[in-house]
């Protein structure tokens, strides 16, 4: 698991480094001496108070929360996301009245906006993941951005929270896509 792990994010790194262009120079406002990665989401997208909740062997899926503040001029939009924790199913979700479902409008940060992922609310779902999520983990997530950059978001942790916020789809229908 640990080498699976460092492999996906020497991957990642990897396709951050292709994906960066000149405009990304503008210097962090911490920190001169930052790398390229850092950099890019510092100056773009970042997504702050991020928590994925806990998820035991025999649920069928949990959601990742948190704010994802637009630091940039410019309109971002979220194509999709990926994890380290590898081969899953991921999908930016919605809550319609009272139940979830895949997001039907592309999800779009306006420049300067601020969009909470919230049970209840918009998430990111991880589903197809047969194995548990223990609290006290952490996850590293990959925000796939329309612009082209990618936005990396290192050690996410994974915490209990309360259940029976959204519903599920216990009639079954959200599980076939
Ligand atoms: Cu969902």
């Amino acid at each position: 698991m640990k080498n699976l792990k460092t492999l996906v994010s020497v991957v990642v790194a990897g396709s951050l480094l292709v994906a960066c262009s000149p405009q990304n120079e503008n210097p962090a406002p911490d920190n001169q001496e930052v790398d390229p990665d850092v950099e890019a989401s510092a100056d773009g997208l970042e997504f702050t108070d991020a928590v994925v909740r806990e998820k035991g062997a025999d649920q069928e899926m949990t959601g990742i929360f948190g704010e994802l503040v637009n630091n940039s001029e410019e309109d971002v939009t979220i194509e999709g996301f990926t994890t380290s924790l590898g081969d899953a199913h991921y999908e930016i979700h919605e809550v319609v009245d009272g139940t979830m479902q895949k997001m039907s409008e592309p999800l779009v940060i306006a420049a300067g906006e601020t969009r909470t992922l919230q049970p209840g609310g918009d998430h990111f779902m991880i589903m197809g993941y047969p194995e548990e999520i223990p609290a006290g983990e952490t996850i590293d997530l990959t925000i796939e951005l329309a612009e082209g950059d990618d936005v990396e978001v290192k050690d996410i942790p994974v915490r209990t929270m309360g259940a029976g916020d959204e519903s599920y789809g216990e009639d079954g229908h959200l599980m076939g896509h």
